[in-house]
């Protein structure tokens, strides 16, 4: 048997293709989304879902897929956990819904107990809870502002907070998250990345160059005494699983305590386990003043929050902070029971696995083909940098989307990532076994050999 950790209901684990992919099914039912959703909700891979669990999704022609993408890093404790459905279950038959502004409930107090105890920092600390991502993105940004009484938030290139205004105005890439949905939210500044691999003067300069820009740059063009907040992801997500190089965080974030302004690190998609411990900032040291989390807090439920150090979160205003939904007490019990499994389970340790099971055998791809630029990432947040080849970095998204239709094709479920959407991710659920995501990985060297 394989190492998956949990427990994956009555999911058989294993590949089993009976249809092309898509089957004729999903294909129908993309017909009829066609002419009943907006054109503007994309599907990476058409397949209609009917259940899923451990590592594999079930589609409605009863293909057996591998999951190498978790729904984009949400279901880290797997799907229809089982924790998770029995939380759920009992929480719908007590309650569904009071909004926590009017008549508030428990599970959502201990939702804040468990985040200010679980991320980086032994001081006191205060949560907030919300709906999506990019809501707890915008509110980290609020109560920055509150806090400093200043307006300038700073972001990276290769960002990416979400799609509401103030996020699409954090986020870097334009297409296809941007374009023509502007004007965006002003008094929002970008620095260069510390991306080791496209540094121009190489890897080895990053670090310290990075950094002199990012100081350079927010002194002549934004003023320290104007920012309120740095907001950064300690590992991107969807700007292509950029690593910056160790220390660089940590340079960052005591120059902005040295400055009054905030950290904010948002660990929405390398946050909960996913790079094998509780939060990517663990590995270095780093103590955000505010971490915003989402996706793998609640197994599937859209729940997110804003944490931070209690006297930041408390300067705002009574009343300031909220929404109808946010914290939501399905949510919470979720989020609970998923917490509870990665800490029984231990899928931090999980993470560390899949990153020693897929590391060795990416690094073996790259050596085969030379159009893998770069591996890189952390624990079960993992990627490949596709490019020409012989030498040449050029970014190659037109073999990045061969390779990623041609997994699809054999029932392997992965995403693709990148500013220049030439890199090729990988975020499978921790409770997939080792036998999956080796036959995943087969895959994958396959799409190369078939798309090279
Ligand atoms: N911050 C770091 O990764 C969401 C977006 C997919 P929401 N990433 C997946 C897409 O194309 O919309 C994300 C993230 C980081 C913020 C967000 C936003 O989270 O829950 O999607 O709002």
């Amino acid at each position: 048997m394989t190492n998956a950790p949990i427990e994956t209901g009555h999911i058989e684990q294993r590949r089993i293709l009976v249809t092309a992919i898509p089957g004729p099914r999903s294909q129908l039912l993309q017909e009829r989304k066609l002419s009943a959703v907006s054109a503007g909700v994309g599907t990476g891979l058409p397949v209609y879902v009917e259940r899923a669990g451990g590592g594999i999704l079930v589609d409605v022609d009863g293909n057996h897929l591998i999951d190498l993408g978790s729904g984009i890093a949400v279901t880290t404790v797997g799907n229809a956990a089982p924790r998770v459905v029995s939380a759920v279950q009992s929480q719908v038959e007590d309650f569904t819904h009071t909004c926590f502004m009017v008549t508030p409930y428990e599970k959502y107090v201990e939702v804040c107990e468990r985040l200010n105890a679980l991320t980086p920092g032994d001081g006191e600390k205060r949560s907030a809870l919300f709906n999506s991502g990019a809501e707890a993105v915008e509110n980290a940004i609020k109560v920055a502002r509150v806090f400093t009484g200043r307006t300038a938030v700073v972001a990276f290139e290769h960002a990416y907070h979400g799609r509401t205004n103030l996020t699409m105005a954090l986020t870097a890439k334009n297409m296809p998250y941007k374009q023509g949905f502007g004007p965006f939210a002003s008094e929002i500044y970008r620095v260069p990345m510390a991306y080791p691999y496209r540094w121009p003067t190489g890897a080895d300069h990053c670090a310290d160059e990075a950094f002199e820009e990012f100081v350079s740059l927010v002194h002549t063009q934004v003023g320290e005494q104007n920012a309120a907040a740095v907001i950064i992801e300690p590992i991107q997500g969807e700007g292509g699983f950029i690593v910056p190089p160790a220390g660089y965080l940590k340079r960052i974030a005591d120059w902005c305590t040295q400055h009054g302004i905030l950290f904010i690190a948002d660990e929405i998609q390398c946050g909960f386990c996913r790079t094998g411990d509780w939060f990517a900032c663990d590995h270095e040291g780093v103590v955000p003043d505010l971490i915003t989390t989402g996706k793998g807090i609640a197994g599937g439920l859209p729940l997110a929050a804003v944490t931070g150090r209690a006297e930041v979160m408390d300067s705002v205003h009574g009343g300031g902070l909220g929404g109808t939904y946010g914290g939501n007490p399905v949510a919470c019990a979720a989020a609970l029971a998923a917490i509870e499994t990665m800490q029984t389970e231990d899928l931090c340790g999980r993470a560390r696995e899949i990153e020693a099971l897929f590391l060795p055998r990416l690094r073996g791809l790259a050596e085969r083909f030379d159009v893998i630029g770069d591996v890189r990432g952390r624990g079960a947040m993992l990627a490949i940098e596709l490019v020409a080849g012989g030498g040449d970095k050029a970014p190659n998204p037109t073999l990045t989307a061969a390779v990623n239709a041609y997994c699809h094709s054999q029932g392997v479920v992965t995403l693709t990532a990148g500013t220049f959407g030439n890199v090729l991710r990988f975020l499978p659920p921790l409770s997939a076994g080792d036998d999956l995501l080796n036959e995943g990985l087969d895959i994958v060297g396959q799409a190369f050999v078939a798309s090279t």
